[in-house]
C-alpha cells in the first residue's frame, strides 16, 4: 500500500520517518512524484489538490494533514466515497488549550495596557476584575473549542459556549444557533473563536455581530482568517469598541507586509502556530485508521463534507 503526501507547510521526510515507525509495510510517496497511481490508497494532504484526487482510482483514505479541512474542500474534487478524516489529536488539543489561556490571561490582565505604560514609564495600576466575573465565551465547543472552555473553567473565569447542537458541559453555559447568536456574544467580553471555517461561518465576525459584544471586548482568534472581516475588525478597534485583538490566523497567510491589519492598534498577531500537528503523533493516528480500514472498520474523526468540517 502506498501514500501519497501532499504539503509545502510541513516537513516530509519528518513524517516519512514517522510512519517508518508507525507502519513499516507502507510506502511513503511525495507529490508529485507520485508513481503507479493505482497503488495509491492514501493520501495525506494540507494543500488543496483541485483534481488531483481523481488520478488514484484505488484511493481508500483522504487524511488531513490538520483538523481543519476548510480548504481542502473548497478546492478539491472529492472522488465519490472516499471517507476524508482529520486530526484529532492530544497534543494538538493542549497546544490550543494553551494558547486560548495564555491569550485571554493576556487579555484579562491588562498586558498591552502595561506594555503601553512600560514604553511610556508609566507606574500606574489599573483596576482589576476577578476571573470569576470575566466573562468568556467560546465560538465552536468541538474538540478544540470544549477543550479550552473546559481548562478556562477551571482558571475560574464565567465561561459560555456557542455551538450548533446543545452542550452540557460543566461549567459552561451552553447557547446554540443563530436565533441565540446574540444574546451568546452579549455576554462576551473575551470572545475565543474556535470554529471550522465553512459556508455558515465565513464572515461570521463582522461589524454586526462585533455591535453585539459589550463595549471594550477583546477577540482572540485561533481557527481561521475567514471567519473574520478584517476591516470590520480594524475598524473596532479603532474607535475602541474592541480593546484588543489577538489574530493566530489571517485571511491570507502569510500575512503581507503591507496588510492594514498589522498597523491596527491593540492587536497582537501571531503566524498560525496556535497548535501545529506533531508528525509522530500525527502519524500514529493515521497509521490507526489505515489498520482499521484495511480491517473493513471506519475510520475515526472523520468529515462530513457536507457540514464542511
Ligand atoms: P470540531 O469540528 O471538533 O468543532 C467545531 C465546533 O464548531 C463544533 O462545536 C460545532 O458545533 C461548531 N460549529 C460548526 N459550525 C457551526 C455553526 N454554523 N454554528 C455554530 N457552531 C458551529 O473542530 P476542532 O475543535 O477540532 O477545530 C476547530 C478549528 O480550529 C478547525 O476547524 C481549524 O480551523 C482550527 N484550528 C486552528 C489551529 C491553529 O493553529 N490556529 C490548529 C488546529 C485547528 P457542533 O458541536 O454542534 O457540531
Ligand atoms: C489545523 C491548523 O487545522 O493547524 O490543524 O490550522
Amino acid at each position: 500500500m502506498s501514500l501519497i503526501f501532499c504539503s509545502r507547510a510541513d516537513d516530509p521526510d519528518e513524517w516519512r520517518a514517522a510512519f517508518a515507525e508507525s507502519l513499516p509495510d507502507l510506502e511513503f510517496r511525495i507529490w508529485p512524484d507520485v508513481g503507479e497511481a493505482r497503488d495509491v490508497e492514501v493520501a495525506l494532504v494540507w494543500d488543496p489538490m483541485q483534481e488531483q484526487l481523481l488520478r488514484f482510482p484505488n484511493l481508500k483514505l483522504i487524511a488531513s494533514l490538520g483538523a481543519g479541512v476548510d480548504h481542502l474542500l473548497a478546492a478539491t474534487t472529492l472522488p465519490d466515497g472516499v471517507p476524508m478524516t482529520r486530526i484529532v489529536d492530544g497534543n494538538l488539543t493542549q497546544g490550543m488549550r494553551e494558547y486560548v489561556l495564555l491569550q485571554t490571561l493576556f487579555c484579562h490582565r491588562q498586558v498591552s495596557a502595561y506594555m503601553a505604560q512600560q514604553k511610556q514609564q508609566v507606574w500606574r495600576q489599573l483596576g482589576q476584575p476577578f476571573a470569576q466575573d470575566r466573562r468568556v465565551g467560546v465560538m465552536g465547543l468541538g474538540v478544540l473549542g470544549a477543550a479550552a472552555a473546559e481548562a478556562l473553567h477551571q482558571i475560574g473565569f464565567a465561561v459560555r459556549s456557542w455551538s450548533r447542537r446543545e452542550k452540557s458541559q460543566p461549567g459552561v453555559e451552553s447557547f446554540t444557533g443563530l436565533e441565540r447568536l446574540d444574546e451568546f456574544l452579549a455576554g462576551c467580553e473575551i470572545l475565543v473563536c474556535l470554529l471550522p471555517l465553512t459556508p455558515d461561518t465565513e464572515g461570521i465576525i463582522n461589524r454586526r455581530t462585533l455591535s453585539a459584544l459589550p463595549q471594550g471586548a477583546c477577540l482572540i482568534n485561533g481557527a481561521r482568517g475567514g471567519l473574520v472581516v478584517e476591516a470590520d475588525l480594524i475598524a473596532a478597534l479603532e474607535t475602541g469598541r474592541l480593546s484588543q485583538a489577538v489574530l493566530d490566523v489571517t485571511r491570507e497567510e502569510p500575512l503581507p507586509a503591507d496588510d492594514a491589519l498589522w498597523r491596527a492598534p491593540n492587536i497582537t498577531i501571531t503566524p498560525h502556530i496556535a497548535s501545529v500537528t506533531n508528525a509522530r503523533s500525527g502519524a500514529r493516528l493515521v497509521a490507526d485508521n489505515i489498520r482499521r480500514i484495511r480491517a473493513g472498520e471506519v475510520p475515526h474523526h472523520l468529515v462530513d463534507p457536507k457540514a464542511g468540517y
